[in-house]
């Protein structure tokens, strides 16, 4: 069984104890043995061997650096072609073994997930041989080397005892196949993205490398359950589903969320993008949940995601929300991305923006999630995420934080156990039940808030709707309308320039100047210093704050594999219930004409038009 929650807070408190440590170091709980590799001449002209006393050959691979290994929002993410460059996945993971202090790995277990795209199953050959090669003590992969990221959050810290972190073989919600995207995430002991101190240190070892300790150990057949072993180091192969399920049953009622899904008057369906929760929609919501096999669309994991995208938006689930907004559409949809951390949530012809839905989900979490039963700790957005959920805490009286984009400043918080429920407006949702945001955790939180509201109707009576409880959080806190704009892969030079003359005028502005019919409050680039360990974010995107609440910001992308994303975000807060019908790109336009004037957008990338906007 899943260890009770209560043992999993009490670990948060050994966590919070050892967090100096953590910022140094991956905090390892087991006892490490040394161990000792003796080195042996080589026979090879080109590389090294080494034998340690269980037999295990470690050959020292010669290398040299390559530039541009740097991480960015989350990971390292290039196109597939660079990642297979002649030792180039193999220098990152051997400068990451670099970076940590060998108490931190010896004899350690390390879990091993990825989302099934391209080069996946190559990768994880590598990285198993690398992590043997430096005296891993076993690593523990999902079978077929699949685990989506939530998943891997959840093992680590179901494992916590014997794990010492993970990596995650994804590049989310970029595209997959040989002309595509690949990338490499890592985790530490609490299921956390490592933080910018340890990716730091990765990428100045990189610039650095001179040798990879490759095990000589033969290929591990993933395919099929079970331990493999080799000397002191071992494969596990597990299945990717079944922690994670328990976990899920101890956060949320499941009873509560089957009554909902078996009733004949509500209709689901899940969208799983040919991506990573293909592994885990049919176990969860049609095997523990009831609900029919047919609701499952695209649910078989594929190399390329079926050609698709598979980012859950309005633009690249456009077959979702085509059946969503169809005739006669389904009561409830929802769709996850390449490695299962992001969701989209639809009603019947209704969009939940992701700002919304975590406002929502946090208001709603202590009546509807067993797991938040005694209320949520805090709350938490990413600053260019609406400001839905500040209300929400300001009503609720809880703590309020606000971090710079990426999952990874959430987790100290939850660590000091100052935070439950966060969210991005990236379509980004999750909590402390793990250390990564969670698409199916959402798609669960938001069952349950419309199994709670429908409990008591018998069949044939009307149902409270996904829409009807959106409308009704507006009318009880107003409205936040928000829009993205995304420009992607435009000229970096350009979009660097653009965000050069944005500090610019930054510099320059003070409270009360106009801009159109907007005062502004305030104009900065976003910094955010950790109020737990007290480390410094800076330089994390700039805003225009009018007096109203409006604003517009302006950052780019770090996960992008190519060229430069720019990312526009529009906010406009409106209390007047009669408003709130309104359609949000008519409700946004003068903000939205005002952000592309204040920026010169058009004169600096040359674009008439964003590519996404949600
Ligand atoms: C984007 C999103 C950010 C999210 C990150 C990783 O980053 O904006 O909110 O945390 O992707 O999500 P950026 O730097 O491109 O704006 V995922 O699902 O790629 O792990
Ligand atoms: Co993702």
């Amino acid at each position: 069984m899943w260890q009770s929650l209560d043992f999993l807070e009490s670990l948060d408190k050994e966590k919070l104890a050892l967090r100096s440590r953590i910022f140094i170091s991956l905090h390892l709980t087991q006892t490490s043995h040394a161990h000792s590799l003796s080195i042996k001449a080589s026979s090879s002209s080109s590389s090294t061997a080494i034998a340690d006393p269980e037999g295990i050959k470690v050959n020292s691979v010669p290398t040299k650096p390559i530039e541009g290994q740097k991480t960015g929002t989350s990971g390292l993410r290039k196109k597939v072609k660079v990642f297979k460059q002649e030792n180039y996945l193999a220098n990152w993971i051997q400068a990451l073994f670099n970076s940590l202090p060998p108490e931190d790995y010896k004899n350690g277990h390390l879990v091993l997930g990825g989302d099934g795209r391209y080069f996946n199953k190559e990768a994880a050959q590598i990285i198993i041989k690398i992590a043997a090669g430096n005296g891993v003590g076993k690593i523990m992969v999902g079978r077929d080397g699949i685990m989506s990221t939530p998943a891997v959050s959840a093992v680590i810290r179901k494992q916590k005892a014997i794990a010492n972190g993970g990596f995650i073989m994804s590049a989310s919600h970029n595209p997959g196949g040989p002309e595509y995207d690949w990338g490499i995430k890592f985790n530490y002991s609490s299921g956390q993205p490592a933080p910018e101190s340890i990716t730091d240190k990765i990428y100045g070892n990189t610039l650095s490398i001179s040798e990879i300790k490759m095990a000589d150990i033969p290929d591990v057949d993933l395919s099929s359950l079970g331990v493999t072993n080799f000397g002191n180091f071992s494969v596990e192969v597990v299945d990717p589903v079944s922690d994670y399920l328990e976990l899920m049953e101890n956060v949320f009622d499941f009873p509560l969320i089957r009554s909902l899904l078996s009733r004949s008057d509500f209709r689901f369906v899940f969208d799983a993008m040919h991506a990573v929760t293909g592994a885990y929609a049919k176990p969860i919501f049609v095997e523990k949940l009831g609900a029919k096999p047919d609701s499952i669309l695209n649910g078989v994991p594929l190399e390329d995601f079926g050609h698709g995208h598979p980012d859950p938006n309005l633009t690249y689930a456009r077959d979702l929300v085509a059946i969503m907004y169809g005739e006669n559409g389904p009561d409830f949809g929802a769709a996850s991305d390449g490695d299962g951390d992001r969701n989209m949530i639809l009603g019947k012809g209704f969009f939940v923006t992701p700002s919304d839905s975590v406002a929502i989900i946090a208001a709603n979490a202590q009546e509807a999630i067993p797991y938040f039963k005694s209320g949520p700790k805090g709350l938490a957005r990413s600053m260019p995420t609406s400001g839905a959920l500040d209300r929400v805490a300001e009503k609720l009286k809880l703590p309020f934080f606000e971090v710079p984009t990426g999952w990874k400043f959430f987790g100290n918080l939850m660590d000091a156990r100052k935070l439950s429920v966060c969210g991005e407006e990236s379509f980004g949702t999750g909590s402390d039940h793990i250390r990564e945001k969670d698409g199916i955790w959402a798609v669960l939180a938001w069952l349950s808030i419309v199994a709670h509201r429908n409990k008591d109707k018998k069949p044939g009576e009307k149902l409270i709707s996904v829409s009807d409880v959106v409308k009704a959080h507006w009318a009880t806190y107003g409205r936040n309308f928000f829009s993205r704009y995304d420009y992607e892969e435009c000229e970096s030079e350009g979009a660097n320039k653009m965000i050069g003359y944005l500090r610019d005028l930054v510099s320059k502005s003070k409270a009360g100047d106009k801009y159109g019919n907007y005062v502004l409050q305030f104009a900065d680039d976003f910094a955010y210093t950790d109020p737990v360990d007290g480390s410094v974010a800076s330089k994390q995107g700039v805003r225009f704050v009018f007096t109203d609440g409006s604003r517009i910001i302006f950052r780019l992308s770090g996960t992008g594999s190519a060229g430069a994303t720019v990312r526009i975000y529009i906010e406009q807060f409106e209390p007047d219930v009669s408003k709130h019908e309104m359609d949000a790109q008519s409700a946004l336009k003068p903000l939205i004409d005002l952000a592309l004037s204040v920026s010169k957008l058009r004169d600096f990338t040359g674009r008439e038009k964003p590519t996404v906007i949600t």
